[in-house]
């Protein structure tokens, strides 16, 4: 059975990063659809879905189903998938991951308002008010309890689970706007950082040219750049021609690589098969291992 889901823009969306990571995390296969927030194709996508109106908004079949909250996109999953992993193994992890998950859907309100996720910005001199000081706060003691009940360094125990989805935009929130941060915090933001799907949103967002100025606030900021990831490997766009490249056909789509898509990474040409494709490559190469393969054939 197939899966289409559509997102936001990667970068702002919050929600979509949710839904996106449900199925990433979890090897579960999904057809894309970017859909611009704020933008006439939004409008018509929710006229087409309703009564969906907000993204992620997820497809079942050819139009079989339809589930368009990120907790019940959860649980859809854990249905229809149940080796998956989307939750711990054992009650008391289990029950406290879908409490921590809840707690994220219903509440938190002054963090996802002003705050919103950015991952373009980390401001210097953001001062929370009191509600966003409280729900940061609130946050903060529940990673730390669930950190230190199922040993980390997610928040159901060894594995990235649902849960680790619904709070992941959390931690970006985090980094973007400076919150002062305890030290179980500081490693659950590192750990969300370093996952391997979290690193290919990341850089899915690196690489969309759009900027939505509503999000920005009046404050000094610097890049992601210096964010908690891990560091790049050496990547750019390159000039030049496709007989250049290591490769004929794009790693990801394995459609024949394009004159304007290619780059050099790790000090080889590599090609794709379009701009998109190149840019999130070169924003962080090895969270993708169709890429990796290709650069590390194997002996
Ligand atoms: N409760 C929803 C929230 C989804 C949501 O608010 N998505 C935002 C984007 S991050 C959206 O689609 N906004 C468009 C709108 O509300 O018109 C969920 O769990 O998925």
């Amino acid at each position: 059975m197939s899966y289409t889901l559509y997102l936001g823009d990667p970068a702002y969306s919050s929600w979509s990063m949710r839904g996106w990571l449900l199925f990433d995390a979890f090897d579960i296969p999904v057809r894309t659809v970017w859909v611009p927030m704020y933008s006439d194709a939004f409008t018509a996508m929710q006229e087409r879905h309703a009564p969906a109106r907000t993204v992620p908004n997820l497809e079942i079949g050819d139009g079989e189903a339809r589930v368009w909250e990120s907790l019940a996109i959860a649980e859809t999953l854990t249905e229809r998938h149940p080796e998956a992993g989307h939750w711990p193994e054992g009650t008391p992890a289990r029950a406290a991951a879908r409490s921590l998950a809840g707690e994220m859907h219903a509440s938190f309100r002054a963090l996802r308002d002003r705050p919103s996720m950015n991952l373009r910005r980390r401001y210097t001199g953001f001062a929370p008010t009191e509600a966003e000081a409280a729900d940061a706060a609130r946050v903060q003691a529940l990673w730390a309890w669930a950190l230190t009940q199922f040993g980390g360094p997610y928040l159901g125990g060894a594995d990235f689970g649902a849960v680790d989805a619904m709070y992941a935009p959390v931690a970006t929130r985090f980094v973007t706007y400076g919150f002062p941060l305890d030290a179980a915090a500081q490693d659950y933001v590192a750990a969300v950082y370093a996952h391997p799907s979290f690193r290919r949103w990341h850089a899915m967002a690196d690489a969309d040219p759009r900027v939505l100025d509503r999000y920005d606030l009046d404050l000094p900021s610097a890049g992601p750049t210096g964010a908690p990831r891990p560091a790049p490997l050496a990547a750019e766009r390159y000039t030049g021609s496709v007989a250049d490249a290591a490769n004929a056909a794009c790693p990801y789509s394995g459609k024949p690589v394009r004159e304007d898509s290619l780059a050099r990474i790790d000090g080889r040409v590599v090609g794709f098969c379009n701009p998109g494709c190149r840019d999130k490559s070169v924003a962080d190469a090895a969270a993708w291992p169709a890429l990796m393969a290709l650069l590390t054939p194997e002996a």
